[in-house]
């Protein structure tokens, strides 16, 4: 398990656990204890790398006892490396640096790697559910990357000499995969960043030439409204690539002023889709244009079809359907969740992706809503299922329901409906708080809305569509 901010040191563990045949999942160092534990847990994780600051979260009663002894495999205690100078390496801890100073290469045992095995282990909840394990091979990320940047017209084009932006978490796929493999395999350099901070970001895209940057629209909302920009040479950017949430036209607007000789597009995608649906062709060795909002044309050598949700129907073009993708990319499924995994991708290898969107005229995709459960709070996966189960846990609360509302800022934040139990008068703050002590920041709870019932399908299945449309009416009102 890497819990890292990025860092040169996620980069070699990922790469060296790659290159041993491990699998390494990720995860934001910022969760609470108890996420990371699930995290870890479910995902059968030995080994954990990160900072001494976030050593105190694995001294939670959960997790085993941390020992710098080897472990015996049966998972009673925890090996934990971390990355910081080796003189302050907590107790019990392995140092980084020093087991890279006494490593003999020559040493590496011999192992044989099939394109079918997993390398990566992101946790998305996908289109409903808690949090799983999305198992990514070697073959599905060399694939992946391949679709993007390889061929005689790649279609997001970087080369050598090209520096591409990483300050999106590496812990999500979209960094991981759109960012650090894909311009390492295009021979670009990488500008790591352990966290967005505007000063020293604009700072570093200035000193180093920075030329393609991945980013999410609330950063471009951020960018667009900082006047500080205007202080900085931004010229060698010359692509701008949004992803992970929608971007609307007037955002890309508000920044092509400051950025006018950068290409603004869209990548549309999603964990479990390897990651990359569809990629901007404007982006492409021989681009084309794209349409304001549009997420640009299917990768290649890979299938999209929208189909109709009520009867699996494949649609024509210009009508919302659900979006399916099929190809070598995709996730070999989720960790131990053959139920899920079924749900998911169909007994034709279709992936369906719980977005609704359409295809027009000119190949290009538009992602007009969701059907699925998820929450996306400025990008972050925030699932209903996970903060619905919290809630349900408190004593006070006798039903819940968790939907997304529109936020300017955020895309959207996750409100709660809630059905006190008998006799509770528990207030909104009590609730909100009872969840922040829980729960990393962007799953906080931003209203909760007191009602007698929770509409409910005949299954028992909560109707999220009423809910979000009462919300809706409640706006406009
Ligand atoms: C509207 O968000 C991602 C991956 C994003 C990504 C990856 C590589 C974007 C560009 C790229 O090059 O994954 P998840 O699993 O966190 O969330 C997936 C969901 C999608 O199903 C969709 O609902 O996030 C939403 N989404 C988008 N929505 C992703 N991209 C877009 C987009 N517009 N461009």
């Amino acid at each position: 398990m890497i819990l890292l901010q990025n860092s040169v040191e996620f980069v070699l563990t990922f790469f060296g656990a790659s290159f041993l045949g491990a699998v390494t999942t990720a995860a934001n160092p910022f969760c609470t204890p108890q996420e990371i534990h699930k995290q870890f847990k479910a995902s059968g994780a030995r080994l954990i790398v990160t900072q001494s600051a976030y050593v105190d979260k694995l001294r939670h009663e959960a997790f085993p006892r941390i020992d710098a002894a080897r472990s015996d495999g049966e998972g009673s205690v925890l090996t934990v490396v971390t990355v910081d100078d080796a003189a302050s390496t907590p107790e019990g801890c392995l140092a980084f640096w020093e087991l890279v100073a006494s490593a003999d290469e020559a040493a590496l045992p011999a192992v044989s790697i099939s394109p079918d095995d997993p390398v990566a282990l992101p946790f998305s909840s996908g289109t409903t559910g808690l949090p799983k394990g999305v198992v990514l091979t070697h073959g599905g990320q060399v694939s992946g990357v391949a679709q993007q940047v390889d061929g005689a017209n790649p279609n997001l084009y970087m080369r050598e000499g090209d520096v591409a932006l990483c300050v999106l978490p590496l812990f999500h796929i979209f960094s991981l995969n759109s960012v650090l493999l894909c311009a390492l395999r295009a021979g670009a350099a990488v500008m790591l960043m352990p966290r967005f901070e505007m000063g020293a970001m604009l700072e570093g895209i200035q000193r180093w030439r920075v030329t393609v940057a991945a980013v999410v629209p609330p950063l471009v909302l951020a960018l667009a409204k900082n006047p500080a920009l205007e202080k900085y040479d931004l010229s060698s950017i010359r692509i701008v690539l949004s992803g992970a949430a929608p971007l609307g036209k007037e955002l890309v607007d508000a920044l092509r002023a400051r950025v006018p000789q950068a290409i603004f597009g869209q990548g549309y995608g999603m964990t479990e889709a390897g990651p990359v649906l569809s990629m901007c062709p404007a982006f492409a060795k021989e681009p084309s244009p794209a349409k304001p909002g549009s997420c640009g044309t299917v990768v290649r050598n890979a299938e999209l079809k929208v189909v109709d949700p009520d009867t699996g129907l494949s649609l024509g073009r210009n009508l919302p359907g659900e979006i399916c993708i099929r190809g070598p990319q995709i996730m070999k499924g989720y960790l131990n969740d053959p139920e899920a995994t079924a749900r998911t991708i169909d007994v034709d290898g279709w992936l369906h992706t719980g977005d609704i969107g359409y295809v027009d005229d000119d190949e290009e995709v538009f992602i007009v809503d969701r059907v699925k459960e998820l929450i996306k709070f400025k990008g972050f996966q925030v699932p209903p299922a996970e903060l619905e189960a919290l809630l349900l846990a408190h004593p006070s609360i006798a039903d819940a329901a968790v939907v997304p509302q529109k936020d300017d800022a955020a895309g959207e934040v996750p409100v709660a409906f809630v059905v006190r139990a008998a006799n509770s008068d528990i207030a909104e703050d009590a609730i909100k708080e009872y969840i922040s002590k829980q729960v990393v920041f962007y799953k906080r709870l931003h209203r909760v809305y007191f009602t007698h019932s929770i509409p409910k399908s005949a299954a028992g299945k909560i109707l999220r569509r009423e809910l979000r449309a009462k919300l809706a009416a409640a706006e406009t009102a």
